[in-house]
């Protein structure tokens, strides 16, 4: 299958405009896809990387409708976060444009009409729900009602987040407008169709056959919608926010937003090379790549590629390198619950260390299946490998060349024995790096190059420099020229890893370029080069940092208890004379105290109108005594004395238990003697 191409386009999944973007998005997309663009460029390959904002769909829509403004407003808006938090993470985009731009609304009609006018839909009729006051056709997500199976109240057209089936709106009980709580009722409407199934052949010799060196996973969903049996996609919808289908007789129609948004790596690409765009997508000479997240396989393997292959004139993906999800602190990162670290305020806590979340992300790349972003990993790898390893290894070798030779690249004198072999090692590694990211194994790949710092923090713990300065400094030139030509090396290796990291580095040698050819040659820097100042590459990450952290996410998991709160199944039915068995009455507290060894006990005195009694409690968690005394409670006073901490309990004071579990006293809202009955 090996191809010569004679150049790369990449694209990367172009986000949804309805919300910033977070660590899951790096990690399954744009850290690897960078890694990537960066390797060829330094390779001096003939490389564009095209992204941009998906700023069409309905969960637009419904976020414009929630915050009171226009859909337009809400893609303005987030299209500069996101497209902010990319540069400031070193995402190096040849360009970054969006789905409202006015190339990409032409060139989507245009696909489409060429598709229309070729024969290539289908249009079929079909029942929708309809909102008759509002007067428009509502889409999956703008429909609520009760889940067929579990019975949730306020499940989606498209899913029930509550026991997670895949829905239709039919399947709904009592659908209705998720927005305003309108009735629906069933209306025709017409749509385009792609028929995905008469394409099913092709595809399955495309992907099935020619494509087997497709990542595991990928490759297994394509085969599994494959055996499932293709059919027909429709690719219009009846919606007011989106591109308007440009044929006559379609009004109240756009098109499908995943219609749209792939031919916006198309449109982008136009944008950026009005000129010279059709080079990147119609030469066969020129390779595709697609990278993405797991949930957009589909669409990118099987959907697009016949939209491509229907248009006729375009090339098709070479591959489409898909990541699996990154969870957080063993959750599943989700926008609504909040579960995220957001890359705008990664930034406000931790400054300047972009390199090291993206060492990371990579270094914890869910390549082949779910993996997990904790803070305490995030710490050890920083500590322990960045600051330990690379950055130690760096420092001594700069800081030993400025104590010794003032800055100034020694001299070499001929190389021993263990310094050729440390020599081999290292080239070694140059070719394992690039077999594994030329096969997108991002993870191995960085693994590899955190070899190389390795082998250089071994090499001078092995030789001690310092230790010979005072015996033979010819030896120590030799060392540390060869050093420094290991540090240039690293520079240049963990480039398209960490992009910043490198450059501060580069500063420091005061190197003009780098070039990935110059991987593993021993010649970078010249004897009596001045290197620039040194400075730390990497700073230790304190246990504080990471405490706030995980704090701010334990705050998070908690408001999400209380907001996910469901009440408890209501207990089996009793009779009144059942009810009146039990004889509660009001009390006033009299007096309260901690019970001594009991951290959760508190012992009252409780005016009952009969003399008084003592209770005992297990409150002690959520009032402080004091507060307590003077205030009038609901007590059971025929409940069974029992003991408790050797203290005889006469009753049982009433609290409800919150949906966090903790407890709150119960007591009448007016003014009540104590002794009277409560029922
Ligand atoms: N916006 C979905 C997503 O962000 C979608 C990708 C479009 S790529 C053409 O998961
Ligand atoms: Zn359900």
């Amino acid at each position: 299958m090996e191809k010569k191409f004679a150049r790369t386009l990449v694209t990367t999944a172009l986000p949804y405009a309805n919300g910033p973007v977070h660590i899951g998005h790096l990690a399954g997309v744009y850290v690897p896809a960078d890694i990537y663009v960066r390797y060829l460029r330094l390779k001096g390959e003939e490389v564009l990387h095209v992204g941009g904002s998906d700023e069409h769909g309905v969960p637009v829509t419904i976020r414009a409708k929630k915050e009171g403004c226009t859909p337009q407003d809400v893609v303005d808006r987030y299209h500069s976060i996101i497209k902010q938090a990319f540069a400031d993470f070193g995402i190096s985009f040849d360009i970054y444009s969006r789905t409202t731009s006015e190339t990409h609304h032409k060139h989507a009609s245009d696909f489409f009409r060429k598709l229309y006018e070729d024969g290539k839909f289908v249009e079929m009729e079909s029942e929708q729900y309809y909102d008759e006051e509002a007067k428009q056709f509502l889409s999956d997500r703008n429909i609520v009602g009760e889940c067929p199976r579990c019975h949730a109240d306020g499940a989606y057209g498209d899913q029930c987040e509550k026991c997670g089936s895949t829905l239709s709106p039919d399947e709904l009980i009592n659908p209705k407008n998720a927005l305003t709580g309108n009735p629906l009722v069933k209306r025709n409407t017409s749509h385009w169709y792609l028929p995905l199934n008469d394409y099913q052949g092709w595809l399955e010799k495309w992907i099935l056959e020619d494509h087997k060196e497709w990542r595991s996973n990928v490759y297994g969903q394509c085969k599994s919608w494959l055996d499932a049996g293709l059919r027909p996609r429709a690719v219009t919808r009846d919606l007011e926010w989106g591109i308007p289908v440009p044929v006559e007789g379609a009004e109240g129609k756009v098109l499908y937003v995943w219609f749209d948004a792939p031919i916006g790596y198309i449109s982008n690409t136009k944008e950026l090379l009005p000129n010279d765009w059709e080079k990147w997508w119609k030469d066969e000479s020129t390779r595709l790549i697609h990278f993405i997240g797991k949930d957009n396989i589909v669409f990118h393997c099987i959907v697009f590629p016949t939209m491509l292959k229907a248009e006729g004139s375009y090339i098709l993906p070479d591959n489409v390198p898909s990541n699996e999800f990154l969870n957080l602190e063993g959750d599943k990162i989700s926008t609504s619950r909040n579960w995220a670290v957001w890359l705008h305020e990664y930034l406000v806590d931790f400054p300047g260390k972009q390199d090291v979340l993206r060492y990371v992300l990579t270094a914890n790349a869910p390549e082949t299946k779910d993996n997990d972003f904790t803070w305490k990993d995030f710490q050890a790898r920083n500590n322990s490998e960045l600051v330990a390893i690379y950055g130690n290894f760096v420092n001594r070798a700069l800081q030993l060349t400025k104590k010794y030779f003032n800055g100034i690249v020694p001299e070499a004198g001929e190389l021993t024995d263990y310094d050729r072999e440390t020599l081999k090692e290292f080239s070694g590694v140059k070719e394992e790096v690039e077999k594994l990211l030329n096969n997108f194994k991002f993870r191995d790949a960085q693994k590899e190059a955190m070899n190389l710092a390795r082998i250089g923090n071994k090499y001078l713990a092995d030789t001690e420099p310092w230790k010979l300065a005072k015996t033979d400094m010819p030896r120590v030139q030799t060392i540390l020229n060869f050093a420094l030509q290991l540090v240039a090396n690293l520079a240049i290796a963990f480039e398209p890893f960490l992009p910043f990291s490198s450059k501060k580095l580069r500063e420091m040698l005061n190197l003009e370029s780098f070039d990935w050819a110059n991987l593993g040659k021993i010649d970078l820097l010249p004897a009596g080069h001045t290197l620039g100042e040194p400075q730390l590459l990497f700073e230790k990450i304190e246990d504080a940092e990471i405490d706030a952290q995980t704090a701010r996410l334990e705050r998070i998991k908690k408001e999400n208890e209380v907001n996910s709160f469901t009440p408890e199944p209501v207990a089996p039915v009793v009779s009144f004379d059942d009810f009146c068995k039990v004889d509660i009455r009001v009390g006033k507290v009299l007096e309260c105290e901690k019970v001594p060894k009991a951290d959760k006990l508190l012992k009252f005195k409780i005016d009952d109108g009969m003399g008084g009694r003592t209770i005992v409690s297990g409150i002690a968690k959520y009032y402080k005594p004091e507060d307590l005394v003077g205030k009038e409670v609901c007590f059971i006073a025929n409940f069974e004395p029992r003991k408790l901490k050797g203290v005889e309990s006469q009753g049982m004071i009433l609290s409800a238990e919150n949906a966090d579990g903790s407890l709150v006293v119960i007591g009448p809202q007016g003014e009540v003697k104590p002794g009277c009955k409560v029922g």
